[in-house]
């Protein structure tokens, strides 16, 4: 059977007449791309009918299920390393006019950290020596108030903009504020803007020669070990014991790490990453159109197979660079496919 895709622009068809079905595991199979949610379409042979496929909750065990959710503890065990600067080597130079370059990877064991919530670490400039980004412990568990002497620091708003302030003992507050724009490409890990130091002027974290990029965000701290930060637990809950790896608070299915993988509402259960329409035949017969629930935090990618039990692997159809992508148009040659869409969160380590 010969299978072929052609990807082509989409606009958003608005049509619902199609409900998706289907199964439900997590996704553990790339490292890199991770996650929250599987759900798949059946193009029977021969036909534009859809049939559905049996629903598999995530609690409910299939050999299948088992195999992956096996894989999913290996590759996302907790407490991963945030001492080290997150900072490549090569590119990890800013520069102000008045003093000079700023070294973002400092002495590498204490350097940048860029998190998905907050930052650590230091600056190192020759000229005016460490600069801090934060002390790592916000009083609230999730971001920096900067109200007080103890809780400053600069946040991550998890779209990619950093807002705060970093401390140099001998220059003072630097800001991360809105006219210098200071943000990270989710997607590259380049940085671009600037920041202010009121006795030294801008800071540009990008320029004609150098520029500042960081290899991956951080995972928050997961004090508790079960997979999601501590921050997302505090945001959503106030507490670090009502949400665990295997809990679903809202009862839509889907657990609430994986709501934290796709950044869904865990208290919502109309909130979870699903494909909401699919279509095949318009306008030609072997073109399809698939549709899914997407949060402007996370990268999506969409995979087939033409068998949906092992050993048929998945392979990668498209994985969009820009954040929030919801639908996808091609064209599928084969006789019969099935369809999964994978959130993941940006520059996972
Ligand atoms: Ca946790
Ligand atoms: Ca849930
Ligand atoms: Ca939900």
């Amino acid at each position: 059977m010969k299978t072929q895709f052609n990807l082509a622009a989409l606009a958003p068809s608005g049509s619902a007449d199609f409900q998706s079905a289907v199964s439900r595991i997590s996704n553990p199979q790339t490292p890199r791309t991770l996650e929250g949610d599987w759900q798949f379409n059946t193009l029977p042979t021969g036909s534009r009918r859809y049939s559905r496929l049996e629903t598999c909750a995530t609690a409910r065990a299939t050999s299948w299920h088992s195999v992956l959710l096996g894989l999913a503890l290996l590759l996302f065990a907790p407490g991963a390393l945030r001492a080290a600067t997150t900072i490549t080597e090569t590119n990890y130079l800013a520069y102000g006019a008045n003093i000079g370059w700023v070294n973002a990877r400092g002495d590498v064991a204490n350097g940048a950290v860029i998190g998905e919530y907050i930052c650590t670490g230091y600056l190192w400039a020759a000229n005016v020596g460490w600069i801090r980004l934060g002390s790592g412990t916000p009083a609230n568990g999730i971001h920096y108030q900067n109200n007080s002497a103890t809780d400053w620091g600069v946040n991550h708003d998890g779209l990619g903009n950093l807002r705060g302030y970093a401390w140099g003992a001998n220059i003072g507050w630097i800001a991360f504020e809105t006219n210098g724009a200071p943000k990270v490409d989710l997607w590259t890990g380049k940085l671009s803007g600037s920041v202010w130091s009121a006795n030294c002027g801008w800071i540009s974290l990008s320029n004609a020669v150098a520029h500042v990029q960081t290899a991956s965000i951080a995972p928050g701290a997961d004090s508790d070990g079960d997979g999601i930060p501590d921050a997302w637990e505090l945001q959503n809950f106030g507490n670090l014991t009502t949400a665990n790896a295997t809990s679903d608070f809202d009862g839509d299915g889907m657990s609430d790490r994986d709501e934290y993988l796709a950044d869904t509402n865990p208290k919502d259960a109309s909130s979870n990453l699903r494909i909401t329409y699919f279509s095949r035949g318009t306008p030609t017969p072997t073109y399809n159109v698939l549709q899914w629930t997407a949060r402007p935090t996370r990268f999506y990618a969409v995979d087939y197979r033409s068998a949906l039990t092992p050993p048929g692997a998945w392979t990668n159809l498209v994985t969009f660079p820009t954040l929030g992508a919801s639908s996808v148009g091609f064209d599928d040659f084969g006789s019969q496919q099935f369809y999964r869409v994978r959130a993941f969160r940006p520059l996972m380590p």
